[in-house]
This record gives C-alpha cells, sequence and structure tokens, in this order.
C-alpha cells in the first residue's frame, strides 16, 4: 500500500514538515538550545496528535453508544468488547479478579477496555499527522474489531455489527478533519484564524462526544430498564404457606449474619457486563431436544403452574475457604420435574443445557431434577420478585449443585442433551462437567485477627453441605481435640446450618481455630486443601484470635 504522506486533498504536507519542518528557522541557533526547541516542538506535536485521536475516538464511541440505543446495551462498542474479553478470559485471571475485585471485577474491566480504547486512540492520533491515510484505516479496523466482537457473542443479532461498524466509521472522519485542522494550526505559517478553526473543531466535537455519549448511555438505560415491569409482577399464591422458620434456626449470636440473606447483600456472580434487562412480557422459556413433545411457554402460562417456597443456600464454585460467595433465600417457584414430564426426556438424555438470554450455558443432570428433590424455575426471592442481578423474571435452581451447573439466571432455554455430546460454558474453561456443592464450614464471629476479652468467648458461624445437610460442627482451638459445636436449628437439607460454641476461660495469646463440619450422611469435611478448580475448594477454614 502506498502511503499517503502528503494528503493531496488537502493541498498541503500532511504535517507541514516537508514545507517548512516544524522547528524550523532554528538554523542559526546551535546546540542545546536548538535541541530544546525541537523537543518542545515534538512535544506539541505529540500532544496534539493524542488530544486529536482521543477526542475522534470519543467522538466514534459516543456514536456507537447512540447507534445501540436502537440495537441493544450489549451491542456498544465499550460493552461488546468487554464482553467477548470477558469470554477469552483464562480461568486463572478470572480466579484472579474475583479474589481481587469480587464483584468490582466488571467495573475493572470495563476501565480496562476504555484505558486500551484511550491508548490505541492517542496513538492513532499521533501516527495520524504523518500517516493519515493508515491512522484513519487503522480507527475503521478498531470498529470493524469491535463489530467481530459484537457479533461473535452468542446472543447476538446481526444488527450488532451496526453500533461499531459506524463508531469505527465516524472516528475514522473526525480523525482526518481534526488532523488536517491541527496540521494547519501547527504550521509556523498558521493564521490566528487556524488556530481558532482547530480550536472550536476539537473543544465542539469533544463537547458533542460527550453529550451524546452520556445521553445515549442514559437513553440506553431508560428504554431497556425493567424495574416498572419487575414492580407490576404479581407473584402467585404458593400451593402451601410455608411457615416461617423457628427463630432457633439462628444461634443468637451478636455479629453473626442472618439466617436469609437480605437480597441487597446476596453475592452476585455471572458474567454480564450490563445486566440483561428481559420484560416478562417478551420472556418465553423453550423445552426442546431430546424430548417427545417439545414447548414454549409464556412468563403468564409459566404463572399458572403450581408454585412453592423453598428454602435454599446458593453457593458458587469459586467459593474460596471461607469466602464470601454464598446465600441464603426463601425462593418462590415452580417445580421443574413436572415440566420435564410434559416435554417427555428420552432415556438416553442425561443433561439439561439451559441458556439465558445473554447466552450463558449451564449444564445440569437430568437426574439432579428428577430425583425428588426441589428442583425449581424460581420467580422470587425473599418475597419479591427476583432482583434483575438475581435472574428476573425467571432463574433455575438445584439443590445440591454449584450455581454453575444449576442455578441459570435470565433462563430462557432448556435443551435436553448429554453430557457426552455438549459442553457448557464452564467446561472448556476447565471446570468440571458436574458439581455437587462440597461439605464446609465457615467462622464467621470473631473476625480473624481480632482482639477478645478473656473470659468466654462465642465462636459462631455456618456450615452447608447442600442437599445432604449438616449433621455436626466441631472446632479445634490450637492444637487441641475436636469439640463438637452447637448446631442452630436445622430448617431444610438445601439450607446452610448456623452454629455457635462457649469456649470458656480461654487463656490470654494469640490462638488459632479451625472449624469442620459432617454431613448429613455422616461424611466429614476433608481436610485436603484444594483450590477452586476443577469443582469447588476445599480445607478448614480457621482464623487467628487474640485474647487479652
Ligand atoms: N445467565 C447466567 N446465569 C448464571 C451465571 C452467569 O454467569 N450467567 N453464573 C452462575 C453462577 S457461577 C452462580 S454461582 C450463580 C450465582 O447466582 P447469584 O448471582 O444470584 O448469586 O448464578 C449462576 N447463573
Ligand atoms: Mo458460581
Amino acid at each position: 500500500m502506498s502511503e499517503q504522506r502528503s494528503g493531496g486533498a488537502q493541498g498541503r504536507a500532511a504535517d507541514g514538515s516537508a514545507a517548512d519542518p516544524e522547528g524550523g528557522g532554528g538554523q542559526r541557533e546551535s546546540g542545546p538550545a536548538m535541541t530544546k526547541k525541537r523537543l518542545a516542538a515534538l512535544g506539541g506535536r505529540i500532544a496534539r496528535g493524542a488530544l486529536v485521536g482521543l477526542v475522534a475516538g470519543g467522538a466514534g464511541l459516543a456514536v456507537g453508544e447512540l447507534v445501540a440505543v436502537a440495537t441493544g446495551e450489549a451491542s456498544s462498542p465499550v460493552v461488546a468488547a468487554g464482553d467477548w474479553a470477558i469470554s477469552i478470559t483464562p480461568t486463572w485471571l478470572e480466579q484472579f479478579a474475583i479474589r481481587n475485585f469480587g464483584s468490582n471485577d466488571k467495573s475493572v474491566l470495563l476501565g480496562g477496555v476504555y484505558a486500551t480504547l484511550a491508548v490505541g486512540a492517542a496513538a492513532d492520533g499521533v501516527l495520524a499527522r504523518s500517516r493519515l491515510t493508515t491512522a484513519s484505516f487503522l480507527t475503521a479496523a478498531f470498529g470493524v474489531v469491535g463489530a467481530i466482537a459484537a457479533v461473535t457473542r452468542p446472543a447476538a443479532h446481526t444488527n450488532w455489527l451496526l453500533p461499531s461498524l459506524l463508531a469505527g466509521l465516524v472516528a475514522a472522519l473526525v480523525l482526518r478533519r481534526l488532523t488536517t485542522l491541527s496540521l494547519r494550526e501547527s504550521a509556523p505559517s498558521a493564521e490566528s484564524s487556524e488556530r481558532r478553526r482547530f480550536v472550536l473543531g476539537t473543544l465542539g466535537t469533544a463537547a458533542g462526544a460527550l453529550v451524546a455519549g452520556y445521553g445515549g448511555d442514559a437513553w440506553i438505560k431508560a428504554r431497556y430498564n425493567v424495574s416498572a415491569a419487575r414492580a407490576k409482577v404479581v407473584l402467585p399464591t404458593p400451593k402451601a404457606v410455608l411457615p416461617e422458620p423457628p427463630a432457633s434456626v439462628h444461634p443468637n449470636v451478636a455479629g453473626l449474619r442472618s439466617f436469609f440473606t437480605p437480597n441487597s447483600e446476596f453475592y452476585r456472580v455471572d458474567t454480564a457486563l450490563t445486566l440483561p434487562q428481559v420484560d416478562p412480557d417478551d420472556w418465553k422459556l423453550t423445552i426442546h431436544g431430546m424430548v417427545d413433545r417439545p414447548f414454549e411457554i409464556t412468563f403468564d402460562e409459566l404463572l399458572s403452574y403450581a408454585f412453592e417456597e423453598h428454602d435454599m443456600t446458593l453457593t458458587c464454585v469459586s467459593n474460596p475457604v471461607g469466602g464470601p460467595y454464598m446465600g441464603n433465600a426463601r425462593w418462590l417457584g415452580t417445580p421443574l420435574a413436572p415440566l420435564l414430564r410434559r416435554a417427555g426426556v428420552h432415556s438416553g438424555a442425561d443433561m439439561i443445557l439451559s441458556t439465558s438470554t445473554d447466552g450463558m450455558t449451564i449444564g445440569s443432570p437430568v437426574e439432579a431434577v428428577l430425583d425428588g428433590r426441589e428442583a425449581m424455575l424460581a420467580i422470587a426471592m425473599n418475597g419479591e420478585a427476583l432482583p434483575v442481578k438475581h435472574g428476573f423474571p425467571c432463574r433455575m435452581l438445584i439443590p445440591g449443585l454449584y450455581g454453575y451447573v444449576s442455578a441459570t439466571k435470565w433462563l430462557t432455554d432448556l435443551h435436553l442433551t448429554t453430557f457426552a455430546s455438549s459442553d457448557a460454558y464452564w467446561t472448556p474453561r476447565g471446570y468440571s462437567p458436574e458439581a455437587p456443592v462440597k461439605t464446609a464450614s465457615r467462622i464467621d464471629v470473631p473476625a480473624s485477627g481480632a482482639t477478645v476479652p478473656a473470659g468466654t468467648v462465642v465462636l459462631a458461624g455456618t456450615a452447608w453441605a447442600t442437599h445432604r445437610g449438616i449433621a455436626a460442627v466441631e472446632v479445634r482451638i490450637d492444637n487441641g481435640a475436636w469439640r463438637e459445636a452447637t448446631l442452630a436449628t436445622s430448617d431444610t437439607p438445601d439450607t446452610w446450618r448456623q452454629w455457635s460454641y462457649q469456649w470458656v476461660d480461654a487463656p490470654k495469646g494469640s490462638h488459632a481455630v479451625k472449624v469442620r463440619a459432617t454431613d448429613g450422611t455422616g461424611a466429614v469435611q476433608t481436610s485436603a486443601v484444594q483450590g477452586v478448580v476443577p469443582n469447588g475448594a476445599t480445607g478448614y477454614h480457621g482464623i487467628t484470635v487474640r485474647v487479652s
């Protein structure tokens, strides 16, 4: 490709350098003074180029955002790039992000996307001063890459190409225009009118981009917001009212979390950079694949099924020993087994591959749904319609299995298939296709590292072996014997069980405390230390506490 060093149409050297090198006129000066002047001129060119590149990139993104008002938030260039980055994130990095950023990982990722784009745009702007055509093509190519990222997302429509393509095109056009103005402005012969045009052109474009970008973003958030639709959902009355569990499910120790986790405090784990906004009026669920009678139901039809309440603890395979990624809630849902029976599952089908509106795929054993446990399609959590971040309007739940193999949020499709022929999202990323929740326990009170007064020290926490239940919890102080803790009343085997222990005459000094649980089958929690990958961490949770 021939480099267009000087824009013919512009009638002037690309950066004025051919006609009169910037810093020219310095011939009569010598040595350090000249070098200094040259450096200053170079700095000025780089700064102007970077500024022009950033403004051009910003203008492109703003246009992309406006186009995404029509095509949907997930098609906007930054979100599409971010979603694509998530999909190629290697498991070790995903684990690192969960450990270090927790639920802020999405903001960190978006920040990273913006930073990458900004560096690229600024560099492109500098390049444009000497290689305008190349730089324009590069900018447009950024748009093409964004468009490919968008259209290859699992839930994409063809029109997801548009925001990034148009963003790239607009950015390239703005880059050409502002670079031309800038080169004229920085030529030694520049007139003040040329300065003014550059400054006004750049400021005007930047201001327009900010207004369009923020405006487009706000417009998207308003247009696709389902909170009004969520507020209108009338929850069906359950077949039988589930009584509140007795107060004794909680050991009544100050500082110990409540038995039910409030929705606002419930952990959130998913790959959705922007929350799917699914209107119940548009929602439907398809059950198909290895079945005799595939069918589809709307949200209203779903509501005509029998609903039940069930208390269940949900936990993430990525929860490290002692970690926070778990919560306990009262769910309202319709049992999943009757829906599978209605479809008539073929005997060879051993996997339900469920899909969400954002294209997540989760594989669950058919057997776990049909063996009598309370697997359900849930629509409410702790008495209110599912919060958007927890899967509104409908999610799947199967007691006893980690979330990544059971708890599909924004559920829309159930495909009956086999583990041998289908992979769910996390399987090629190193996680086991099947993953029952491992027996685990945690010390919540006192906090690790805390100082407590001597005398009787109360230890308390929670233990879970979802669906098997908890039969015992023991604590060990320093290297002493394991001592039986007092279990709070069990709600159901599907919920966690809280516990407490009165440590009488705790001696002064620093102590290590460990906890372990025994599940309902009599199996003692393993002490073997294993990381999260491939199917859940094991090992005993311990704290240190200073008695003074
Ligand atoms: N659509 C969708 N559903 C999903 C996920 C996801 O990434 N996308 N993550 C799963 C995982 S790994 C877990 S642990 C649970 C977490 O549910 P919560 O965010 O409501 O606590 O949702 C599951 N369902
Ligand atoms: Mo998870």
